[in-house]
């Protein structure tokens, strides 16, 4: 009994540990995510620390080891893609990368909102062609988070200098990061596991004591 519990502990503790290595790049659920309310929501258990090239700020420094962050391979079809997850107070950066339609850039446009969809920020091209970006046309984003909750981040094109549906198949990267200090972490996943491992240990005691 107790080592059946125990390998179900160390299989979960497993599960853990690889999903924290291997989930900081997600995969859009093409078409489902095309308004607020079927807004694609990314667990922060897919926010991972590991070492990325193309993690930075504007200026191209690398920040993946002094954040937490998130990789999304997004696909346009003819709407507008809309993601949301978990933010926390601090400093957060959205950056659009490897933005193509039949091999060539495309004008990304990128909005934050608040979880009652007031928006917060916009942005449309950036400072630099930093890592991932072949063009100034990729949109890059900072902002701080004055709270922690839910956020929305909107992703389409500069038509007109507006908001405006993606192509079919234009693809593009968007990378989500926050600061450690203050932001989403991606502690809270082993000290998940941590805490299930204990609490399994604890069942152990009892059912031993029984
Ligand atoms: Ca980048
Ligand atoms: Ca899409
Ligand atoms: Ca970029
Ligand atoms: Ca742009």
């Amino acid at each position: 009994m107790s080592n059946k519990l125990t390998s179900i502990a160390l299989g979960v503790c497993g599960m853990f540990a690889f999903g924290a290595v291997q989930a900081a790049y997600i995969t859009e659920v093409n078409s489902l995510n095309s308004s607020i309310s079927t807004s694609q929501f990314i667990s922060s258990v897919s926010f991972t620390g590991d070492y990325d090239q193309d993690i930075n700020t504007e200026d191209g420094v690398n920040i993946s080891e002094q954040t937490s962050h998130v990789s999304v391979l997004g696909r346009g079809n003819n709407a507008l893609d809309f993601f949301s997850f978990n933010g926390s107070a601090g400093q957060a950066f959205f950056d659009i990368d490897y933005a193509k339609n039949s091999g060539n850039s495309f004008n990304s446009w990128i909005e934050l909102y608040d979880s009652s969809y007031t928006r917060l920020a916009y942005n449309d091209d950036s400072y630099t062609a930093e890592s991932g970006s072949f063009s100034t046309f990729d949109s890059f984003m900072t902002y701080e988070f004055e709270y922690s909750s839910l956020y929305y981040v909107v992703v389409g094109q500069n038509c007109n200098c507006q908001l405006t549906e993606l192509y079919w198949g234009a693809d593009y990267t968007l990378h989500i990061s926050q600061e450690y200090d203050q932001g989403v972490s991606a502690v809270p996943v082993p000290a998940a596991a941590w805490l299930f491992g204990t609490g399994l240990l604890a069942l152990l005691g009892v059912s031993r004591r029984k």
